[in-house]
């Protein structure tokens, strides 16, 4: 177990939700939708190359808690649950894939978890898998993801997030 886990019986696996994603098209379009029309403020633009996505993040919440866990400012993550916007960064990307087969629209649910490795042993005890290794991969703003497949998931992909460490 991770030294740094302070999970014990009583706190969740999954704490609250870190983003909705959301698979689009054209990014600047959704990002002005988002922006101009709906109010949020966006945070970051981010490509991710290893999970084939430009992706935006949006923060619901501009409330006074943003800061960077790990003191690197392109890490800084808002207080509330964000709006994640995800274009394909290529045709082998799973969002184009996504985009081919079904359309533009709800794409992931993204909870918190304290530590990902707990998090993955803990998930097979229930049977459940996740879809890269137990140390999953680099997501947005310095974060390590693993991902549930929607068939394992009531038909809803799941992210796991787990975000920068805290400098001490
Ligand atoms: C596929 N399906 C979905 C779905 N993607 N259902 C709900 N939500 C989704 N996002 C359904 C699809 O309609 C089919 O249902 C079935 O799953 C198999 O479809 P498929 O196209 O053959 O799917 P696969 O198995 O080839 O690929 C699906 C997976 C792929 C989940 C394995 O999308 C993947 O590797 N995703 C994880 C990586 C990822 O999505 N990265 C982008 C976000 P029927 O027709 O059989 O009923 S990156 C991100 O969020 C980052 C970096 C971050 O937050 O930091
Ligand atoms: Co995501």
């Amino acid at each position: 177990m991770n030294p740094r886990s302070r999970r014990n019986g009583t706190t969740p696996l999954f704490g609250p939700l870190d983003h909705v994603g959301i698979a689009v098209h054209d990014l600047d379009a959704a990002i002005a939708l988002f922006t101009t029309s709906f109010g949020l403020r966006l945070v970051h633009v981010e490509d991710n190359p290893d999970q084939g996505v430009r992706e935006a993040m949006l923060a619901t919440a501009d409330d006074a808690t943003e800061s960077a866990p790990d003191g690197n400012p392109d890490h800084a993550r808002p207080g509330g649950t964000m709006v994640q916007l995800v274009a394909p960064l290529h045709e082998d990307s799973p969002v184009q894939k996504f985009l081919e087969r079904r359309k533009p629209g709800l794409h992931h649910l993204a909870f918190t978890v304290e530590d990902l490795e707990d998090a993955a042993t803990s998930l097979r005890a229930s049977g459940v898998a996740l879809l890269y290794d137990d140390k999953g991969r680099p997501g947005t703003g310095g974060s390590r993801v693993n991902f549930v497949h929607p068939r394992e998931a009531g038909g809803v992909l799941v992210e796991l997030v787990e975000p920068p460490a805290t400098s001490t």
